[in-house]
């Protein structure tokens, strides 16, 4: 078979424009908008019900993998945990400055309600509020977690498990293993789904600019322009912070010599990819080689800061759509949700807007909702993938400093 020569990029590029193109002459032409609800949007159904497909067990297998892929740190001793400390840490701090934007933008109008359609592919949401929400994280029927999309369920299924795992040893090998090969079939599969993507682009563009009209690429614009105002303020305040105090690093230089990594993550929109460039990048930087080899790794796979940023911004975004209010608890689930939500994405293009269907679930909002901002997800996934690479490459000038002072205090002193 003739192999395509379009790369996914250019084809979900040309599906975008296609799409604004086709559902700008749609919503002029008299049926326009109902032809894209009964031809196009099923297209869109499809795909989102592959993305739905999808979430559960991606959460499940890629997050018990995440957990036992920590096991190591058990064997490199302060490495492992100052990493993990700092992963999580600078993903929570994401997570609150992605919050802080949606919610400035939310509160100046910026983000539009949408008059949704009678009989619209969703109804109002139910807003959950935070207690509920906390009563019904732990599962009662790990099958009903999985049937009902429950993933705070799923995700509190993934940490007992992971957990049992790790404390069974070499008796939990097996199991162990399973989950590791599991996860990268899940993994494929997963890679199949986003293959689609360039389809389910062009239908929910097409559809959603021919129902909603021009204003919506207004305001989708503007949700782009939150989600990266967020990353570059992650990145200028969190980022330069953490190298200037804990890496005795000055921060221009830091950039500069991961700049390098930054271009590749914007234009592959993959940590996993831009693996060997980060390494060289922050080797290059002064960080330890045996550190970096455990850090980037282990980052591009668990620390997702850009991932968090986006899902807190899409978050806000889209309960303003459907009208739901989120009180201060459910921005809390929200927190707790995307930080988990980053852990368990893979470092593969797209795949956080497969993990967003899980924070949508979390907060009672209908997952059809992505049918909005997937088109542009690309947009998205650039900026985000940019950032959870230049936060391992700190990560790994951090944690270098901080195992010399080790080293350097346990030296008997003359
Ligand atoms: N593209 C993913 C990465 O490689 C991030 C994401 O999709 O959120 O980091």
């Amino acid at each position: 078979m003739k192999k395509n020569k379009l790369g996914l990029p250019a084809q979900i590029v040309i599906s975008l424009i296609l799409g604004i193109v086709v559902g700008l002459v749609c919503y002029f032409v008299e049926g326009g908008p109902a032809f894209t609800t009964n031809y196009l949007k099923p297209f869109g159904t499809i795909f989102v019900n592959l993305l739905k497909f999808i979430v559960v067990p991606v959460v499940l297998f890629s997050m018990i993998d995440g957990i036992i892929s920590m096991d190591d740190m058990k064997k490199v001793g302060s490495v492992g945990w100052k990493t993990v400390a700092y992963f999580m840490i600078t993903t929570a701090i994401a997570c609150v400055i992605g919050l802080v934007f949606a919610n400035i933008f939310r509160a100046a109008n910026l983000f539009p309600t949408l008059h949704l359609q009678e009989g619209a592919v969703w109804d109002k949401a139910t807003s959950a509020n935070f207690m509920d929400t906390l009563v019904n994280i732990f599962p009662s029927n790990m099958w009903e977690a999985f049937r009902t999309s429950n993933m705070l369920q799923v995700i509190v299924i993934a940490l007992f498990f992971g957990g049992a795992i790790l404390s069974a040893g070499k008796k939990g090998a097996l199991c162990r293993d399973i989950v590791v090969s599991f996860n990268e079939v899940i993994n494929r599969l997963m890679a199949f789904i986003i293959s689609l993507s360039p389809i389910g682009v062009f239908t929910m563009m097409a559809w959603v600019v021919a129902t909603q009209g021009a204003e919506i690429l207004g305001s989708l614009a503007l949700v782009i322009l939150c989600a990266y105002l967020g990353y570059i303020v992650h990145a200028v305040v969190v980022y330069s912070a953490s190298v200037a105090v804990f890496a005795k690093m000055s921060p221009l230089a830091f950039f500069k010599g991961a700049a390098a990594a930054m271009i590749f993550a914007f234009t592959s929109t993959s940590s996993t990819a831009s693996l060997p460039v980060s390494k060289e990048c922050a080797e290059d930087l002064g960080a330890d080689k045996d550190i970096a080899a455990f850090v980037l790794p282990l980052g591009a796979t668990v620390n997702m800061d850009g991932t968090a940023i986006y899902q807190c911004v899409a978050t806000i975004f889209l309960a303003t759509c459907v009208g739901m209010e989120l009180t201060l608890g459910q921005m809390v689930t929200v927190v707790v949700t995307a930080t988990l939500a980053s852990i368990g994405t893979a470092g593969v293009s797209g795949a956080g807007m497969i993990m967003l269907a899980m924070v949508l679930t979390a907060m009672g909002i209908p997952v059809d909702m992505i049918m909005i901002i997937y088109g542009v997800d690309r947009l998205f996934d650039m900026g985000r993938t940019c950032l959870n690479v230049t936060g391992d490459i700190s990560c790994s000038l951090c944690v270098t400093t901080w195992e010399n002072n080790r080293a350097a205090k346990a030296v008997p002193q003359k």
